[in-house]
């Protein structure tokens, strides 16, 4: 990990235990465990570490992306939470851990995702923005990104498309609501925050689009070819899904992977200083978690 991938990860996990650190006194204490049990597992914080290198390349201060950037990675932890209750994926690891119904009971990691997903849009409410029309765009941005239109939708397409085989089309659609979206959040909400003009916030939309999809064709490999102990959490479990492995094969997976990759990138001309952001694109083309 770089030394500013290392400095935004640091920074955000101190920010999300913050958050809640000192609610620990209040009566419903038990669904704070549940929530940070999950919320600070680890992870590699990417959709944070986005948000706030947008913030940079738009030419604010990193830090005051820091509640949309822990907005998006709140909302990331509630999907990940529900993704793997028994009636949805039924997993029982997640970043190394028993997941949260495992440890909690299935009503209590329903409602730690529920309250992670509202505080959310508490935390990101905090951010310091000059101008109400930018605050607007953004937090309707997140929910745009995050409910029916977004990663909820392309989680709902997903579950009604297991009893058939999908097109290459139908495919991209449901892991650019399930997966990019957020990504997406992450990228023009820090743009956002940094004063980001209209093309810049365009260029961090389409540099998000090339990275969600190329995330999620590695992701797709890394259930073939990856293992639990790297992953941590169960692999071949996507043996029976509509994914780009199934769809393409591992070799030409490989060959998209590089190509939108090369898509984010080139977005980013708009930017000055994208040394940093076009090494991490690049490292997460051969990630093995
Ligand atoms: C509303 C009941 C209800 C359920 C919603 C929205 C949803 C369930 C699930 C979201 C779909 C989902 C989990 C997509 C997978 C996205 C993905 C690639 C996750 C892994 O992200 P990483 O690799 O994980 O960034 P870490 O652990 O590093 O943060």
């Amino acid at each position: 990990m770089t030394n500013r991938s290392a400095q935004y990860k640091d920074y955000i996990e101190t920010y999300l235990k913050n958050f809640y650190g000192e609610l620990h006194d209040l009566p419903q204490n038990a669904l704070f465990d549940a929530m940070e049990y999950s919320l600070l597992a680890g992870g590699k914080r990417l959709r944070p570490i986005l948000a706030m290198e947008f913030c940079r390349l738009c030419g604010g201060d990193p830090h005051q992306a820091a509640p949309f950037a822990a907005a998006v990675e709140m909302i990331h932890t509630y999907s990940l939470i529900h993704d793997d209750l028994p009636s949805m994926d039924n997993d029982d690891f997640r970043r190394g851990r028993p997941t949260n119904h495992k440890v909690y009971g299935e009503a209590m990691a329903i409602l730690a995702g529920d309250a992670l997903l509202t505080d959310a849009f508490m935390l990101a409410s905090t951010a310091q923005l000059a101008d109400p029309k930018d605050m607007a765009f953004a937090i309707g941005t997140l929910a745009e990104c995050a409910g029916s239109m977004g990663m909820v939708g392309g989680q709902v397409l997903d579950i009604g498309s297991e009893q058939r085989e999908l097109t290459e089309q139908e495919v991209i659609d449901i892991q650019t609501r399930k997966t990019g979206a957020l990504i997406n959040a992450a990228c023009v909400l820090g743009a956002i925050a940094g004063g980001g003009s209209e093309e810049q916030i365009d260029a961090a939309a389409k540099f998000a689009a090339g990275l969600g999809m190329a995330f999620q064709i590695r992701d797709d490999m890394l259930d073939v070819i990856g293992t639990q102990e790297e992953m941590g959490k169960g692999v071949g479990t996507d043996a029976v899904k509509n994914t780009f492995v199934r769809l393409y094969g591992l070799e030409r997976c490989e060959e998209l992977v590089q190509s939108y990759t090369q898509y984010a990138i080139d977005a980013l001309s708009v930017f000055e200083d994208t040394d940093y952001v076009v090494a991490l694109a690049k490292s997460l083309t051969d990630r093995r978690v």
